[in-house]
């Protein structure tokens, strides 16, 4: 069957374009999106998704290890209670499969296929002015138009492959774990080099480290992990997960990160060292994200996360048999947290193995690789298997990454050449009837996905619905409100700890060239959404809406 080809949505749309509204991208975004406008609105969708699959970055991470650090039973939509009813997850972590699964069923229980074009990469999208269109091409070549124009590309699904010379040389085979091969990858006994310590090197270690013949972690910068203390969900775990569905949503949906917990209101500086300790040694035991939560100001005042972060690294010195190797893993330059805080399960534990040995790039970095390894400063490292842990091109990358232009043909790249530039990360002004799912300017990362998923998806349904209902067909950003909101973003991140890390993606700093602005929006999910909400209040205030 031709997906691509208008015909299953709701007949020929009066606006001339081939349909209503055009999304790019099937993960968790694009088929709660299809969803909400096709069978709530009954507008004619069309999803246009590169991989041969739906499921977004849980179609492409298929690394060992991999899988969620938001709990399984936060990390799905919200939207059904039929849905909630009938999955139930296995794990207090989701695995990728599992996810996957989960996405597939998604998509089968809601007959979302039939509007999904599957091998369908978007290589431009152009706004026609005269026509009120969007004209979407595919790297095929193929033009499909739309009046409404909506990315759900994710925030980290721009693979990072640093420019290393030499790669294109190396003998052995090299993978990033973003663009993983679906068929896996055979490590036993192989020579391993591991490039990378994020959230996604802190996951891989462990589970490489299995069965390669040795492992070497190249680490540029030290992170803090706390551990995931994954178990496979009891029966009383489900059935509480199951009888208190309300309250975690309640929970999930007013709080400022969309998990499942709130954050204690209490000051690391307001209780005795003998206290401090103890609820840390909690709070480790309990495991998790949830760390962060132990108290208030961990995220907003220096001398309250110093207790936290010097309590981390003294769990790694704990932890990690050899001195030297602790003493690299636990030289951490930047406060906890502000950098995404990974969770690991065994991840300091895998530097005790015989076969897994850390390089510490700070004292020799990498100058290239060779024909047979990684070469260091210092030596070099014969390697089978190279591993890119690398990270993404985050937030501005998959969209950066598209050749879009708006009105009078500007180009998206010009317009955020110095940084994202926004209304509410909903809109950028001069490309009218764009929407970005979960990008720049929003809380996106900084929050559970899936809650800050669903309600940018209600946020732009309901804007869609409004704007039909009153005839409505352009709606479009203006500079001046982006301009307040690009410094309210700003000033919401200057506000935390969080521009301290200076390593951070959250931040631009791990991609050579890209401008160092803090990109998510850090003041809150809560308030972020109590904005969105008085802003559709008051007749879309601060964009220009037109007949
Ligand atoms: P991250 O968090 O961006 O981590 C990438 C890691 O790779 C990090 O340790 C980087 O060191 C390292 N890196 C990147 N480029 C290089 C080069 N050129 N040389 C050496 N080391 C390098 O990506 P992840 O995939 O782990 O996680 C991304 C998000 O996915 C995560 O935060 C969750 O939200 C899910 P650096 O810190 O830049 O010195």
């Amino acid at each position: 069957m031709n997906h691509i080809a208008p015909g299953s949505g709701a007949g020929t749309p009066a606006h001339g374009g081939d349909f209503d509204a055009i999304v790019i991208g099937a993960g968790f975004s694009g088929m709660y999106l299809l969803h909400r406008l096709r069978d709530q609105l009954g507008l004619s969708v069309r999803v246009l998704e590169a991989a041969d699959g739906v499921g977004g970055t849980w179609h492409w991470n298929r690394y060992p290890g991999a899988r969620c650090d938001s709990e399984s039973h936060s990390y799905c939509y919200y939207f059904s209670k039929e849905l909630l009813e009938e999955w139930e997850w296995s794990e207090r972590y989701p695995t990728q499969p599992e996810i996957l699964r989960y996405l597939n069923h998604v998509a089968d229980r809601f007959d979302l296929r039939r509007d999904i074009a599957l091998n369908t990469r978007v290589s431009a999208a152009r706004f026609d002015e005269a026509a009120n269109l969007w004209q979407v091409t595919t790297a095929e070549g193929r033009t499909l138009s739309a009046p409404f124009l909506i990315t759900a590309v994710g925030c980290l699904s721009a693979a990072n492959v640093p420019k290393i010379p030499g790669l294109g040389d190396f003998a052995g085979q090299w993978y990033h774990t973003g663009e993983w091969p679906q068929e896996g990858v055979d490590f036993a006994g192989k020579r391993v080099g591991q490039i990378g310590t994020g959230s996604t090197g802190i996951q891989a270690v462990p589970v490489i480290a299995e069965t390669a013949g040795h492992l070497w972690v190249f680490q540029r910068t030290a992170n803090y992990s706390v551990p995931a203390h994954n178990a496979p969900l009891s029966p009383e775990a489900k059935r509480w997960i199951r009888e208190h569905r309300e309250d975690i949503r309640e929970v999930m949906t007013t709080n400022t990160n969309g998990h499942p917990f709130h954050i204690e209101d209490r000051s690391a500086l307001a209780v005795s060292e003998e206290e401090r300790q103890r609820l840390y040694e909690q709070a480790w035991a309990k495991g998790g994200l949830q760390f962060r939560a132990t108290f208030r100001d961990l995220l907003t005042d220096k001398a309250a996360n110093d207790t936290a972060s010097e309590f981390l690294r003294a769990k790694i010195r704990s932890i990690v048999k050899d001195p030297k190797t602790a003493a690299i893993l636990s030289n951490i330059d930047h406060p906890y947290a502000t950098k995404r805080p990974p969770i690991d399960s065994g991840y300091f534990e895998a530097f005790n193995r015989d076969n897994v040995t850390l390089v510490d790039l700070r004292a020799a970095p990498i100058e290239r690789i060779t024909p047979r390894g990684i070469k260091t400063k210092d030596a070099e490292y014969p390697l089978d298997i190279i591993v890119f842990a690398t990270g993404f091109d985050a937030l501005t990358g998959p969209l950066l990454r598209i050749d879009v232009r708006g009105r009078d043909g500007r180009t998206l790249r010009d317009a955020w050449e110095a940084g994202p530039v926004n209304y509410l990360g909903l809109q950028v002004p001069g490309f009218p009837n764009m929407f970005t799912m979960t990008g720049p300017g929003s809380p996106s990362v900084l929050c559970n996905m899936p809650v800050a998923i669903e309600q940018h998806a209600n946020w732009i349904a309901d804007c869609i619905a409004g704007m039909r209902a009153k005839g409505l067909r352009r709606i479009e950003a203006r500079p001046e409100a982006a301009q307040t909101w690009v410094r309210d973003v700003n000033a919401a991140a200057e506000s935390t700890l969080l521009p301290e890390a200076g390593s951070s993606w959250y931040l631009g700093a791990n991609v050579p060239g890209k401008p160092r602005v803090f990109m998510p929006y850090a003041g809150g999910m809560a308030q972020y959404r109590a904005i969105c909400d008085e802003v559709a209040r008051k007749d879309y205030e601060g964009f220009a809406l037109s007949a």
